[in-house]
């Protein structure tokens, strides 16, 4: 076993200390007492009020009474899981972080995924960025990544975020609306915050609308710094590549899913690692020698901007597994607390403004939401490293230090605990220089707002970009202030005349091409008040290939779930067929059929029914399969939900494939298309539509597997005159 191996054991049996296993346990109170009864409280008689000595009584409701801590503020809405995390090769040129190191070494990690504006009880599904945080627990001490699934964010300096989010959140009149930013607030202030709109660029796609926390990207944001053993300091980029491709789900099916199943990335998550199939990511960097930081259009301390990948390369240098579900939700997804300023030797910040006061907000808000300064010491947020210094009490305190010591320097302690040299792995600052004046300011390259949203825009497929239009219509749509949507339009003409003209007719307004000033303007560092409207630079403005979904991996059907339409009588030998075939390739092929229970094949098999189509919905699905069998096709016909699946599962772009008498039932849901005029073909008769006359399964399901790899078939949207 390596020597973090043996950590890593180490950690989970720590985190098993405080684990409480109650199997053939009696009941008892915090203090230990067993507990008699546990059914009725403590009355002056049978039918006598309850008496105030009942200290049962009192512990349990005061308890019950306190069981709910603050919600974040944002990001309240997350699941999380376990895992661990390996370096390709040794990481020594660029940095000394020692979980970088090692290949043999697996790094324990705790990751959470979140959404942003929603509260803790709100849908996964709303369109919003995606939180994503790894806390490695290394043997250096903590290390937080707090990322999102975005790799830009809304505003340039921290002073500002706190106006951002007051602005999405609900309204505060009336609590409206909750979990999405389709109100006036938020686009009010969007509209006078001409740095957003690269990141709305981004909101506005299928990325805020993820398939899965397994398919999505992750990015540190802003830039740090490697620095190695030598001392020598690079700037770095970090990079969550999904090894299942980035996938999204389109909107119409992400507001339905809100209904349907609001817990659909939890429980995504959580049976992955239930069934084995543990999710992926390459760890990716791109790193900036020192003496290129001024070499780029815009500023590395911006976090509206990215670094292209086609100008800097992402090498992906090590890999992350999550393999293990939390024990309880609230002990260590609620609990868990990260924070960008976890850093460990190796790993350093830079000058971004908005990192900066990240550095502040993490810790302080812990403050009040774990309820004071030791949340530290909760087992999820406790490091496998060891912990000394002459911090000492407060609220809910667990170390018991012992001795009388808690003062540096002292000697009474024989000087412990003591500072720790570089050589032994104390922390140093880079020792950065720094030579300027006290401003309140940003430099001339954070004013161009606009070159990177164009690049965006540039680089999207045909159907990502209708996609987003449609985005910004729905969103636009729901703002009551016209003033507030024309002045939108007239932002995103400065990003793309097509787009903001598309945008514009959906919402029945003109472009306006002239922007009104904002009340607040920002002093660059030259000192001169620059025109509030920046001419867009446009000189890195071409296309950026790797900003598109539509250029993902698509060569695996691993986990995905497949729905197989069923009633009594359904052709036995295809559905056999089907499903091996499937399982085969890692997907999951699920019974779907009018009622629960068992079914009778065509053969008289039972066959246990894993979904009815009252709990189930195509939406749920990412492909579906109807075999034949006459009998189970007549009584899917009569089902009014059968018939609707199939074909919100073709509205929504998915693969279908059916055979045999399979094909009577595409008929009856007349899909627009040429499968529905009666004629079907042997052959596909459309993207994604697989269609076989012939009543063995076997000869559709490689093409069938091959179609549900791509995950949608967008010429669809042709025929449906409307992005699904
Ligand atoms: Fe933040 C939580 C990511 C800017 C203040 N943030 C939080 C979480 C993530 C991020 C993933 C949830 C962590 C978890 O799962 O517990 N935040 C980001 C990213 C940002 C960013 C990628 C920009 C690049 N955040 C940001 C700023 C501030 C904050 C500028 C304040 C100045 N963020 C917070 C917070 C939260 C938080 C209020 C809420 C709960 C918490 O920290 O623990 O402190």
């Amino acid at each position: 076993m390596s020597k973090i191996d043996k950590k890593d054991n180490d950690k989970v049996k720590d985190l098993g200390r405080f684990r409480e296993d109650s199997a053939r346990e009696y009941i008892t109170t915090n203090q230990g007492l067993r507990i008699n009864d546990d059914q009725n409280s403590l009355k002056a008689g049978e039918r006598g009020p309850s008496l105030l000595e009942d200290f049962l009584l009192r512990e349990k409701i005061t308890h019950f009474d306190h069981e709910r801590i603050p919600e974040r503020i944002v990001h309240a809405r997350g699941t999380a899981a376990h895992g661990y995390f390996q370096v390709y090769k040794s990481m020594a040129p660029l940095t000394k972080a020692k979980f970088l190191q090692d290949p043999s070494v697996k790094t324990p990690v705790f990751v959470r995924f979140s959404t942003v504006v929603g509260s803790r009880g709100s849908s996964d599904l709303a369109r919003d960025v995606r939180g994503f945080a790894v806390k490695f627990y290394t043997e250096d001490g903590n290390y937080d990544l707090v990322g999102n699934n975005i790799p830009v964010f809304f505003i340039q300096d921290a002073v500002k975020f706190p106006d951002l989010v007051h602005a999405v959140k609900p309204e505060p009149h009336n609590e409206m609306p909750q979990a999405a930013s389709a109100h006036d607030t938020f686009w009010d202030f969007i509209s006078l915050m001409p740095e957003s709109m690269h990141m709305i660029m981004w909101v506005m796609s299928d990325r805020a609308i993820p398939r899965s926390f397994r398919m999505m990207e992750g990015f540190g944001v802003h830039t740090f710094r490697f620095v190695n053993d030598k001392g020598k300091s690079r700037f770095v980029k970090f990079h969550w590549k999904p090894l299942l491709g980035i996938h999204s789900v389109v909107w119409d099916e992400a507001q339905k899913i809100s209904g349907k199943d609001p817990d659909f990335h939890r429980r995504d998550l959580w049976e992955a690692i239930e069934n084995g199939d543990y999710p992926e990511w390459e760890f990716g960097v791109q790193i900036v020698e020192e003496e290129d930081e001024h070499k780029f259009d815009f500023d590395l301390l911006d976090a509206t901007k990215i670094i292209p990948e086609e100008l800097v390369p992402v090498k992906r240098i090590g890999k992350l597994t999550l393999n293990r579900n939390p024990d309880n939700f609230f002990a260590e997804t609620e609990q868990v607390s990260f924070n960008p300023g976890h850093v460990v030797p190796g790993i350093d910040i830079t000058n971004d403004p908005l990192l900066q006061g990240r550095l502040f907000s993490y810790t302080d808000t812990q403050l009040i939401r774990l309820g004071g300064p030791n949340s530290h010491e909760i087992p999820i947020n406790r490091p496998v490293a060891p912990v000394h210094n002459t911090q000492r009490d407060g609220h809910m305190r667990q170390t018991i230090n012992a001795g009388r010591v808690s003062y540096e320097p002292n000697s009474l302690g024989g000087g412990c605990p003591m500072q720790a040299k570089e050589n032994v792995g104390g922390f140093v600052s880079y020792a950065e220089k720094i030579d300027g004046q006290k401003a309140r300011a940003r430099s001339d390259k954070f004013f161009d707002h606009f070159s990177q949203a164009a690049l965006f825009w540039n680089s999207q497929s045909d159907p990502e970009k209708n996609h987003l239009v449609q985005a910004l219509r729905f969103e636009l749509g729901k703002v009551e202030v016209a003033e507030i949507r024309a002045r939108m339009v007239a932002m995103l003409a400065q990003v793309d005349g097509t787009l903001a003209g598309r945008v514009a007719k959906g919402l029945g307004l003109e472009v306006n091409q002239k922007l009104q000033t904002p009340l607040n303007m920002s002093v660059p560092a030259d000192g001169n008040v620059k025109e509030f409207q920046p001419k867009p630079l446009k000189k890195n403005v071409g296309n950026s290939p790797a900003l598109s979904m539509a250029n993902t991996v698509k060569d695996t059907v691993k986990t995905r779930k497949v729905a197989i339409l069923g009633a009594d009588g359904f052709d036995d030998a295809a559905v056999t067929a089907m499903k091996k075939a499937l399982t085969g390739a890692g997907a999951q092929p699920k019974l779907v059929a009018p009622r629960l229970g068992f079914l009778k094949s065509s053969k008289g098999a039972e066959v246990k029914v894993d979904f009815s189509l009252l709990t189930a919905s195509s939406v749920m699905f990412d492909a579906v399969y109807i075999p034949g069998g006459e009998k189970s096709v007549k009584a899917l016909q009569e089902q009014v939900e059968a018939v609707e699946f199939v074909q919100e599962a073709f509205k929504h772009c998915k693969t279908i494939a059916a055979n045999g008498a399979g094909l009577e039932f595409i008929r009856a849901c007349r899909l627009a298309n040429g499968a529905a005029d009666g004629k079907a073909k042997d052959s596909a008769v459309e993207e994604g539509i697989i269609l076989s006359r012939d009543d063995q399964a076997g000869k559709i399901a490689s093409e069938f597997i091959k179609a549900i790899a791509q995950h949608r078939h967008w010429s669809r949207e042709k025929k449906l005159h409307s992005p699904a």
